[in-house]
């Protein structure tokens, strides 16, 4: 069984809040009457009873959120074979990264974002948004790191590419016949602004020339491997014009829940 989890947390965004509302935005476009239920595969996913929505955490706030979605992750993962969260500002991934990797031991992660989010610290916050994969790279929690669609690459954070051997496909060098197959088990994070921020306005940080809505999608699609957790963050809805870059948001959730629901 799937669980599926909400994760309101957006303190340690570094530029806008917002992000906290994502889970429950997301929910309601998938639930919309304007689409169905039907992955693009034809995985019904209203009659699956291979997935459950466990709800969203109670988180408290402040560092001792971090510790928080931790330890639900944990019990999460205890009742579920595998876990899905729906974020969130990317610094909800260090913690479900960590939750997951105790279970399933040293992860691939595929990381879809405009940044690298490999800051040391960032505004002195260790835990900032901007931080989540240099956590995880020193603490051995991924074997692989491999980053697509990046495109905000500093001295610093090149610098910590060369220090964690992170794999990086900047969003100049990505082309459409990539495709991405992994031994061991997967995780995949995905931030809403990889894609172009006109198709997906509704996120903090606009940077232009990202995935269109198609190609991120057919990314997913292609992926193969042992997937073992996913989390979709950084969706703002105050951002959102007419609710699109929520629906991506719900698109985007089914073909990682298929992706999830394949093994
Ligand atoms: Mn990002």
């Amino acid at each position: 069984m799937i669980g599926v989890t909400g994760v309101p947390f957006d303190e340690f965004s570094s530029f806008m809040r917002g992000p906290a509302k994502a889970p429950q935005f997301i929910r309601q476009a998938f639930h919309s009457n304007s689409a169905n239920y039907f992955t693009e595969s034809r995985i019904d996913l209203k009659n699956s009873p291979q997935w459950q929505d466990a709800g969203d955490m109670k988180l408290p706030q402040g560092k001792a959120a971090i510790r928080e979605i931790e330890r639900e992750m944990d019990q999460l993962l205890a009742r579920y074979d595998k876990m899905l969260a729906l974020g969130g500002d990317h610094s909800v991934s260090y913690p479900l990264v960590k939750s997951t990797s105790k279970k399933f031991g040293k992860l691939t992660i595929l990381h879809l974002d405009a940044h690298g989010d490999l800051y040391d610290e960032f505004d002195g916050n260790k835990y900032s948004h901007a931080c989540p994969f240099a956590r995880i790279m020193e603490e051995g929690l991924a074997s692989r790191l491999v980053q697509v669609g990046i495109r905000t690459m500093t001295q610093h954070q090149h610098e910590q590419v060369q220090r964690f051997g992170v794999e990086v496909i900047e969003m100049k060098d990505w082309r459409q016949e990539m495709e991405f197959e992994f031994e061991g088990p997967v995780y995949i994070s995905l931030d809403m602004d990889a894609v172009d921020p006109a198709f997906a306005p509704g996120i903090s940080h606009h940077e232009p020339g990202g995935f269109t809505s198609r190609e991120i999608i057919s990314l997913i699609q292609k992926v193969k491997g042992n997937i073992v957790g996913a989390d979709l963050v950084e969706l703002n809805p105050d951002r959102d014009q007419g609710g699109i870059t929520a629906m991506l948001a719900a698109k985007l959730f089914k073909e990682l829940l298929e992706l999830l629901l394949k093994k």
